[in-house]
């Protein structure tokens, strides 16, 4: 056997050892550790449906109080650098192990999988992630509504700007967004797959926010979005998502969150309009 070829059966050899010690240590029972900050649902929100739909065990590490190593101090000594694993900027993020990972969309495509919250083939976990990162897109589009200038600032400090661009968002982006996802259920009649899927969780969330956020809007609207709204209706009635939103675990929703309540800026959308 030629050098090279040795050399490249051992790298091999090296790989697959380091993949099957990689996979050894994700099937630890390691628990999963969710931070995220504690007074509001966010971007937090997707991640903490999964844990509860699932029934999985995980602990909200910054709704426990300081003295036992929770609070938003767990949060910052991660964005500082003094934990061990890659450095989020943000949360959410997911201590798993030795693994620290932070994107909510990043950290659902790792979880679902282990969860059961996405079918295993390639297809379904790719489609998952578009939609998911689409969901995360609309979810931007919204928090920019009430602050289109600066997230440094308060609400009050760019009111007039919110309320210029609320009717934009209402009767453009809200159409557009739900409209697609729509669209993917009338076609195909599922966004991932006939099995619930973190998706389906995260599509119901998305609602549950806009309709706080924006009732009159989406009453009016939302009958253009039959099967979005049956979709959501569905995930509501699930035992343990019903009986995770009606206990003391789900963070109630206020006007620190993604889904703000500002009467001024539900300007509901024209009737007419086209998605
Ligand atoms: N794209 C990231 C965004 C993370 C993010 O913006 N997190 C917010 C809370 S929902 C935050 O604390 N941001 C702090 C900052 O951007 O300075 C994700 O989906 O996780």
């Amino acid at each position: 056997m030629d050098r090279v070829r040795a050399g490249r059966m051992r790298k091999r050899a090296f790989d697959d050892a380091r993949v099957a010690a990689y996979g050894q240590r994700m099937t630890t029972q390691a628990p999963y550790e969710l931070y995220y900050w504690p007074t509001i649902q966010g971007r937090g929100e997707p991640i903490r449906l999964a844990f509860e739909e699932t029934g999985t065990p995980y602990v909200d590490v910054a709704r426990k109080p300081e003295g036992e190593g929770g609070g938003t101090a767990a949060i910052m000594q991660f964005i500082k650098g003094d934990q061990p694993g890659l450095i989020p900027l943000a949360p959410p993020f997911l201590r798993h192990g030795e693994l620290v990972i932070a994107q909510t969309a990043n950290i659902l495509q790792y979880l679902a999988p282990r969860l059961g919250l996405v079918p295993e083939d390639e297809a379904s976990r790719v489609r998952a992630n578009q939609l998911m990162l689409t969901i995360m897109d609309m979810i931007v589009e919204t928090h920019d509504v009430h602050h289109p200038i600066g997230t440094s600032l308060y609400y009050d400090d760019q009111k007039d700007a919110a309320m210029r661009v609320a009717p934009l968002f209402l009767r453009e982006r809200l159409p557009k967004f739900l409209g697609y996802f729509e669209r993917l259920l009338s076609r195909d009649g599922h966004l991932v797959s006939p099995a619930l899927s973190y998706v389906d969780l995260a599509a119901f969330q998305l609602i549950e926010g806009l309709r706080y956020a924006f009732p009159k809007s989406m009453f009016a609207f939302e009958p253009r979005v039959p099967l979005l709204s049956a979709l959501h209706t569905h995930v509501a009635g699930r035992p343990r998502i019903a009986a995770y939103l009606a206990s003391p675990r789900r963070v109630r929703f206020n006007e620190r969150g993604i889904f703000r309540n500002y009467p001024e800026l539900d300007v509901a959308p024209d009737p007419d309009v086209r998605f």
